[in-house]
């Protein structure tokens, strides 16, 4: 067993103490096999604990001053600065991303910290004029109390953030089930909570399955929000529940983002943004491309360069900082890479490139696939519909630009887009008409920053926005509030002159 964590057995964090949990279940480094943590498989028990023991904290917490609150999140985010590097390290080592990566990842929490610190001075309500004379109107964020996050594997350290530190600094305690996948990052960032200051019972981390400890949370009276990133099917079933009970709950659950590459765009550009935001993390982001509608004029050249750039794509363990493709989360993950793929070829579409698991000659004993590219598919086929969540691109011809507009917008997804061309005019019409919740402009479909909006229409979301000053929608409710300073009973409606 690797030496990079202090305990080889994850405790649950509750009321601020590591209580253990059982039955627990190992762990693996999906690059080399290894056996790195244990995790605990906990149940409703132990919500129910952290969800009283965060119940009790938020009362308290909701009546410290925001900027004070704030003040934790600028500590967490010294010393999530602090630890980047070895941070960054343990995220490769559970999630395989490359660390190149996985550095960028850090980053993006580090970033979060210091972006919703900053939302403690402001949190700004809205003042409004009344309707009658002597009359004060604003509307104020208030806390909701308890909120539940349910976080992916994929990004195990930022979607936390981008969950846990609005509602932190709104004034919520949180209950927070992490992938079991990837635990190491959400202990390490209930530790660095602890260190900053943050009292107890305002972060609980609860390890489990969806099934148990997911559903418990959702099924929970005193969770009043469910902020929840992961598949398609997971997220439906969260939302009947949530919507049976009255209870918010906010979405996001994939994509199948494509990037258009027109006739007049810089094609050397073009293949660089495919190829990183296809490959780059294996395919396994919400916003990876998974097709390029390409103008048929440029298909061919467009198809060579890309075969050209590949041959650079070295896969392997991401602690190598050479290479380039990590390894797949799992077992089922790259056999669900592999069961596309057969998909692909019995559809019709043309292998250009990849399509096989890679062969680590004995060496390492993780999940590793070929960065694969698929061409002459079509808008309607499987490869081209469905999320595969790996390293598959797949190139559909178009004739024009309509209807290219037209095949981006024909899959049940709506999170990311990008658009390569030098035509300023398409530029904008393909920033309005192209249906996804981000738009890229001669970049790919990667590489969202915090401090805008991360969400998408369609199948990916139901509406509300993780990051960016919106993610404090999700966490507070709205309260409005009448002065009267008339000294006389003034009737709304009824007594304007
Ligand atoms: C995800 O895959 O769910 O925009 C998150 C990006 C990253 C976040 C991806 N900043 O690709």
């Amino acid at each position: 067993m690797t030496t990079i964590l202090q305990t080889d057995k994850l405790k649950n964090f509750i009321a601020g103490e590591w209580q253990e949990a059982n039955p627990t279940v190992a762990v693996h480094n999906p690059a080399t096999g290894e056996e790195i943590v244990h995790v605990p498989l906990s149940g409703k028990k132990e919500v129910d604990q952290a969800v009283a023991a965060a119940k009790q904290a938020q009362k308290e917490w909701a009546l410290v001053p925001a900027p004070q609150r704030a003040e934790v999140l600028y500590e967490v985010g010294n010393i999530m600065k602090e630890r980047k590097e070895r941070l960054s390290q343990l995220l490769t080592t559970e999630n395989g991303k490359v660390l190149e990566e996985a550095r960028g990842e850090v980053q993006e929490g580090i970033d979060m910290a210091f972006y919703m610190a900053g939302e403690g001075r402001r949190l700004f309500g809205q003042t409004t004029p009344a309707e009658l004379k002597d009359k004060f109107a604003m509307s104020q964020r208030c806390p909701v109390g308890v909120v539940g996050i349910i976080t992916p594997w994929n990004f195990p350290i930022a979607i936390a953030t981008w969950k846990s530190f609005p509602a932190i600094v709104a004034g919520n305690a949180v209950v927070w089930k992490p992938a079991t996948e990837t635990p190491i990052m959400a202990y390490e960032l209930a530790k660095i909570f602890a260190e900053a200051g943050l009292p107890k019972g305002v972060l609980n981390v609860v390890f489990g399955s969806g099934a148990s400890v997911g559903h418990a949370m959702v099924h929970h009276d005193d969770i009043r929000v469910i902020s929840f990133t992961g598949s398609n099917n997971t997220g439906r079933d969260i939302a009947a529940a949530c919507g049976s009970q009255l209870k918010k709950v906010s979405l996001e659950m994939g994509g199948k983002n494509a990037v258009i590459v027109m006739e007049d765009a810089d094609l050397d550009l073009a293949v660089e943004g495919i190829i990183w935001s296809a490959f780059g993390t294996s395919g396994q982001r919400c916003t990876a491309c998974s097709r390029v509608i390409v103008h048929e004029h440029v298909k061919e050249q467009l198809e060579e360069r890309l075969l050209v750039k590949l041959e650079e794509l070295t896969i392997g363990n991401g602690l190598d900082e050479s290479v380039k493709v990590g390894p797949i989360i799992n077992r089922a993950g790259l056999e669900k890479i592999k069961k596309y793929v057969q998909i692909g070829k019995e559809e019709g579409a043309t292998l250009l490139a990849g399509g096989e698991e890679w062969d680590t000659n004995g060496e390492l004993d993780g999940y590793f696939f070929t960065p694969t590219i698929f061409t002459n598919a079509n808008a309607t086929m499987r490869i081209t519909q469905e999320e595969i969540f790996g390293p598959v691109v797949s190139l559909i011809p178009v004739k024009d630009f309509e209807e290219a507009i037209q095949v981006n917008n024909q899959v049940s997804y709506g999170l990311s887009s990008s658009i390569f061309t030098n035509d300023v005019n398409r530029v904008f019409r393909a920033q309005r008409d192209l249906d996804t919740g981000i738009v890229y402009v001669n970049a790919g479909t990667t590489g969202a920053e915090i401090h805008l909006p991360f969400g998408g229409t369609k199948g990916t979301g139901n509406g509300h926005r993780d990051s960016g000053v919106q993610a404090l929608d999700v966490f507070t409710e709205w309260k409005a509030i009448y002065v009267d300073y008339s000294g006389k009973l003034q009737r709304a409606q009824i007594d304007i002159e």
